[in-house]
């Protein structure tokens, strides 16, 4: 044997060892919406249109031509594992919450923005309960509150400033989770193997749950189709 087949053999062994290791399973999917979907609608704006002017999007229901449904939040139920808390940026932009809705690992920081030359009010409640409740007066202004995001569960995002400004900040004590793209589309990788339950959760559609068994090195798909109760 020469040393370059004593070395591929080992290349080899190397790379199907890692594979055996692999760590968990990823899941992927399309959600879309089952039927005629809703409208995209607007939002009248009350007072402030020198800033917001006369409309914003109302971004309840943003769907593709293909009926894909962006800002889903898919999660993966009963899996436990350990992630790093991060910090999520919520802009006050063109008189809305940029993004509408984000995902979170507890323990996790916001730091809010405010990009416009308006005063606007942001109001973060889980179940009733202030969270955050920061007026930001001037364009450009950041305020950063740490490990903010302590319990799991849906944090509703409001403007007490503009009534029409919303959004959602989902909160989990695992890191399976992800937000729908634009397409509808979203990935969960390094699940670790197990039977469990696939969530998907939307503002307007509520929420769906399925079957899943995730396989080391496996990877899963589960497409969900929403439609209004
Ligand atoms: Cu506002």
């Amino acid at each position: 044997m020469s040393f370059f087949h004593i070395f591929a053999a080992a290349l080899l062994l190397l790379l199907s060892s890692s594979q055996a290791h692999a760590a968990g399973g990823s899941v992927s999917g399309i959600v879309t919406v089952k039927g005629t979907p809703p409208r995209a609608g607007v939002l009248q704006v009350a007072n402030n249109q020198d800033v917001c002017h006369k409309t914003v999007p109302d971004e309840t229901y943003v769907i593709s031509r293909n009926k894909e449904v962006r800002y889903s939040v898919v999660s993966i139920e009963g899996a436990s594992g350990k992630g790093s808390p991060g910090t999520l940026t919520l802009d006050n932009k063109g008189c809305c919450f940029v993004p509408h809705v984000q995902a979170a690992l507890t323990g996790s920081s916001v730091t809010v923005i405010n990009s416009d030359p308006a005063l606007h009010n942001a109001n973060l409640k889980k179940d009733g309960n202030t969270i955050i409740n920061v007026a930001l007066p001037t364009q450009g202004m950041k305020i950063t509150k740490q490990a903010v995001l302590k319990d799991a569960g849906v944090v509703e995002v409001k403007c007490g400033v503009h009534k029409w400004m919303k959004g959602y900040i989902v909160v989990f004590e695992h890191p399976y989770f992800a937000v729908t793209d634009e397409s509808g589309r979203f990935t969960i990788p390094n699940i670790p193997a197990g039977k469990y339950k696939i969530k998907v959760w939307h503002e307007g559609f509520g929420s769906q749950a399925r079957d899943i068994t995730i396989k080391d090195g496996g990877k899963s798909t589960a497409d969900f189709a929403l439609s209004k109760k």
